[in-house]
């Protein structure tokens, strides 16, 4: 799949753009700074295994600068970054409870970035990849003041306009769409430069693989626990039993079924009554790796219809996930939502 190795990430964006008639360079801009961010972030996680050799686990470092948490230093990356540009007229942060405002010595723009700044970071100690997941909206009113910009931040899925992730693992790679299909980068750390490694991403139409965390079991109703049941009753007519592949970082597994084909799943459960859908977020995790997967012949559902149609009520909404290879997902939907019942 490694064609035109060459074409680094800014080139391809550029050409991206230059398609669209309508295209200002706005959009560029925030994409060419969100890249800048994670190069950055990536370092960062790369240097994570050493910490506790250079003896900085404590509140000072040995330069003696004081040592954050990596997802609240990613998260200040991001935002720092992101805040000066010019292009962004707020930000959504899985990291923060409000929106977070553009300082007043900076110019706004017209489009929303919303990020889970380091997701699956509990596994950063044990060295299993970790990302960053983005998706854009563009504001569709005149309004600037943050009280009162929720309403327009508050758009379904399928109003974004770019979506994607970092994965920093064995190596880092980028992934995004902004509409016409889907890409990935991977990073040379030697030239510092992202460059096309993934093509036109096409997830295959159905996989071998079910992700999800069967420790949930118990917690699960009647209808998800048949589907779960379905993926692992031998039938060889319909290639089963699925395979199972989870690491519980959502990038590691999501990338991995996007390119080898699958279904990841965090359905609905019943063990805390406050989090009655699950523990992913529909708009810094669902609704970006819904557009992706969309773009590369996927489908993402939360049972009952596509994720990318939900109306959110809630920055921080949490949302029950099926995300991969269609023919695997409109099968959870089907047994979801009782079109179907048994195997
Ligand atoms: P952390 O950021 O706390 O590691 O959570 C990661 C995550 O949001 C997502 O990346 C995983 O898919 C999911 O949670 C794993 O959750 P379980 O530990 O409940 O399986």
């Amino acid at each position: 799949m490694a064609k035109r190795l060459g074409t680094t990430i800014t080139q391809h964006i550029l050409n991206q753009q230059r398609e669209k008639p309508e295209a200002t360079g706005a959009f560029t801009h925030i994409l060419y700074e969100l890249i800048v961010a994670a190069k950055v972030i990536s370092k960062d996680v790369n240097k994570a295994g050493l910490v506790d050799i250079l003896g900085s686990t404590g509140e000072i470092n040995i330069q003696d600068e004081a040592v954050q948490k990596l997802d609240v230093f990613a998260n200040r990356i991001i935002v720092e970054r992101m805040q000066h540009i010019g292009q962004l007229c707020c930000m959504g942060s899985e990291e923060i409870a409000d929106l977070i405002d553009i300082p007043p010595q900076y110019p706004k723009g017209n489009y929303i970035l919303v990020f889970d700044p380091l997701d699956g970071s509990s596994n950063i100690d044990v060295n299993i990849s970790i990302g960053t997941i983005f998706g854009i909206y563009k504001k569709v009113g005149d309004e600037t003041d943050i009280n009162f910009l929720l309403h327009e931040v508050l758009q379904p899925g399928i109003k974004q306009v770019a979506a994607g992730y970092f994965i920093y693992g064995s190596s880092t790679i980028m992934v995004y769409t902004t509409g016409n299909g889907v890409h990935g980068f991977t990073l040379f750390p030697s030239v510092g430069e992202f460059l096309l490694s993934h093509e036109d991403i096409r997830i295959p139409e159905k996989g071998k693989i079910y992700s999800v965390n069967e420790s949930n079991y118990p917690y699960w109703d009647e209808k998800t626990r048949s589907l779960i049941d379905y993926f692992k009753t031998k039938d060889k007519k319909s290639g089963r039993p699925y395979t199972a592949r989870y690491v519980g970082s959502l990038v590691a597994d999501f990338h991995r079924n996007l390119l080898k084909g699958g279904i990841f799943m965090y359905p609905a459960d019943l063990k805390d009554p406050k989090k009655p859908s699950g523990k992913l977020r529909l708009m810094v995790e669902a609704n970006p790796l819904a557009m992706v997967v969309e773009q590369a012949g996927g489908y993402a559902s939360d049972g009952h219809g596509p994720i990318l149609d939900i109306q959110p009520t809630d920055l921080h909404q949490r949302v029950p996930l099926y995300i991969g290879s269609r023919k695997d997902v409109e099968l959870a939907e089907a047994f979801i939502s009782e079109k179907r019942q048994g195997n």
